[in-house]
């Protein structure tokens, strides 16, 4: 089943073309038992009519107010119970069809997960890749990067900004001795639009799918037509073996973990087995190395049961990068080589990330060591409820509350579960403050700005999973709606499915295959305001944050996708999918 074929509709850049509907809706649809979120953007009477044209459900006078983060004047209508069958809300001289079906996420969430298959550094077959198979790509060898930085001139230095001077200051992490022969690794995703792969967010990636299927698994389907549909392995977790064994290879012999594997450049719009620039190892950073630790550790209890030869090959990598960290205590955030201009993924604090790793590895051992480190490590960490690839004490968060439990003792159980609460009630009152009931502060529209919508997500179904609390589950819904059409502009970020979808990511190969329709199952990042190129400041203008968007391949700082961008979806597809599952 294939998801090529292009709609005729696309995104209009605001104030051209046709108006943008007055109704927004979940455009995959609603479950009957969930709540049924839509936003109306004029004041007016709304009617709700069944399949036979019968009033359902009447809302008179429906008052609207600003929706500061957008600048539109909106209203949230809650339809109510429903049974499975078709619908039509219709108000101020329009109607949208709405459907209510037993599982409307099924599709989209098994997608999200194809979608990152779409992704291997690997040959795609065409019985499992259909018109968007291609062959196998990035298959040279890879070479450690030694280069020193050249000297930079004078006048350049006067040119560059502080905070990337300050970053320049900071020693290249030095390499471990003689430099290894050129060797091809294989496997991986590639991270983006771009054919780059990084420890970090790859590790991020895995931890968000590999607790998708631990706490949901009724909602990851294991019929994804991946090559290894059928083996007896769930297929989420199939998939995400794909990158973690990938991720053993990028240990250095001391045990610290490359930062990428990169090209010095990022390529032009081409496919990937055309991409054959010389790739990279680059230096090795701190926090690539906790986040491979603390994912290969998670790697090693989930995939036992399975497989306990390659259980072992993580938790002992797991171990080994452990000891280098241990012996490496200093913080030093990532320095990348002048030259090596791929994705830079730099983050100053890297006691987040050990802390997950600690976690993690007092989850896989059961040894005290670790439980001590995690809770030396937790007396730094504050933000509880962030799970993207520079802040991850979510993940170790994860680990604290739903594995470790009542053995993470008074710190890392009642203390963190406190704190970890109290945190996410932030993410509920950014939703109630939106008027699209989207958990994405107004002033906060960043590069991937979906990040932010699906971290507070995962938050809020943590905080339902732990109280039961229902306003944290609806809130954590119209996540998930705004992914799917419940939005400023109308618009499905999910390649392949909606109405009015996303049709031009800033993804290499959805723009060279030369198929109309883009990868299905990819989610673009969103609305930015913050690094907006100045092309964009010239066609957007003024913009409220969150309509600064536009669907054009050239915007990767709006429209580019990420697999840390899929995954946290997932997590929230998957959960809300479960309930379905479970409602049958
Ligand atoms: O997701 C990253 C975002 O948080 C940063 O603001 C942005 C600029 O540094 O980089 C994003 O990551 C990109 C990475 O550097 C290279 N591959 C594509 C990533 C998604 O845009
Ligand atoms: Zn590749």
């Amino acid at each position: 089943m294939m998801e090529n074929e292009k709609k005729p509709l696309r995104w209009q850049e605001p104030g051209k073309g046709e108006p943008l509907p007055v109704i927004r809706v979940n455009q995959l649809g609603y479950a009957p038992n969930l709540p049924k979120k839509v936003v109306v953007t004029a004041a007016g009477d709304y009617v709700l009519t069944d399949a036979n044209g019968a009033e359902v459900k009447h809302f008179p006078k429906v008052e609207t107010k600003e929706d500061v983060a957008s600048g539109d004047s909106v209203a949230m209508l809650e339809l109510g119970e429903l049974q499975p069958g078709k619908y039509t809300l219709t108000g101020c001289g329009e109607s949208r069809a709405i459907e209510v079906t037993e599982r409307p996420w099924q599709a989209v969430t098994d997608a999200l997960i194809k979608g990152l298959y779409y992704q291997r550094c690997d040959e795609l077959l065409e019985e499992h890749a259909g018109v968007y198979k291609h062959p196998a790509c990035h298959t040279g060898l890879a070479e450690e990067w030694r280069k020193p930085d050249p000297p930079i001139p004078e006048d350049v230095r006067a040119q560059i900004p502080a905070h990337f001077l300050k970053m320049l200051e900071i020693p290249l992490e030095e390499p471990y001795g003689e430099a290894p022969a050129p060797r091809r690794l294989k496997g991986g995703w590639h991270d983006a639009g771009d054919y780059g792969k990084y420890v970090g967010p790859g590790a991020v990636t895995v931890a968000h799918l590999l607790y998708a299927w631990k706490l949901f698994p009724q909602g990851c389907s294991d019929d994804l037509n991946i090559p290894e549909t059928g083996n007896g392995v769930p297929d989420i977790l199939n998939e995400t073996r794909f990158e973690l064994e990938w991720m053993l290879q990028m240990q250095r012999g001391d045990g610290a973990f490359y930062h990428k594997l990169t090209s010095d450049h990022f390529p032009p719009f081409i496919m990937p087995e055309d991409d054959t620039q010389q790739e990279y190892l680059s230096p090795i950073s701190r926090t690539a190395t906790a986040d491979a630790v603390a994912a290969l550790a998670l790697a090693s209890r989930v995939y036992r049961p399975y497989d306990a030869e390659f259980a072992d090959r993580c938790l002992s990598t797991a171990l080994f990068g452990w000891k280098w960290l241990t012996e490496h205590p200093e913080r030093r955030p990532y320095r990348n080589p002048f030259e090596l201009q791929s994705g830079f993924y730099g983050d100053g604090e890297d006691h987040d990330e050990r802390f997950w790793a600690a976690c993690e590895l007092y989850a896989a051992t059961g040894e005290t060591a670790y439980r001590e480190a995690a809770e030396g490590f937790y007396r730094e960490v504050r933000k509880l409820t962030q799970f993207g690839w520079a802040e991850v004490s979510g993940l170790g968060a994860l680990c604290c509350l739903f594995d470790l439990k009542e053995n993470g003792g008074e710190l890392l159980y009642d203390d963190l579960k406190q704190a970890f609460l109290r945190r996410s009630e932030w993410a509920l009152l950014v939703v109630k403050a939106s008027g699209y009931g989207t958990a994405i502060p107004a002033n906060d529209y960043v590069w991937g700005s979906i990040l932010t919508s699906m971290s507070n997500a995962m938050a809020m179904i943590m905080n339902t999973l732990l109280t039961g609390r229902e306003d944290m589950r609806d809130a954590a819904l119209l996540q998930l709606d705004y992914a799917l059409g419940l939005n400023a502009m109308d618009i499905s970020f999910v390649t392949g499915y909606g109405e009015r979808q996303v049709m031009f990511p800033h993804h290499r190969p959805s723009e060279a295959d030369g198929i109309e329709a883009p990868v299905p199952g990819l989610i673009s990042g969103g609305p930015n305001n913050k690094m907006n190129y100045s092309t964009v400041k010239n066609r957007l203008g003024d913009i409220p944050a969150a309509k600064s968007f536009i669907d054009e391949t050239d915007f990767a700082d709006m429209n580019e996708i990420a697999i840390y961008w899929n995954s946290p979806t997932i997590f929230t597809a998957a959960y809300f999918h479960s309930l379905c599952v479970k409602n049958d």
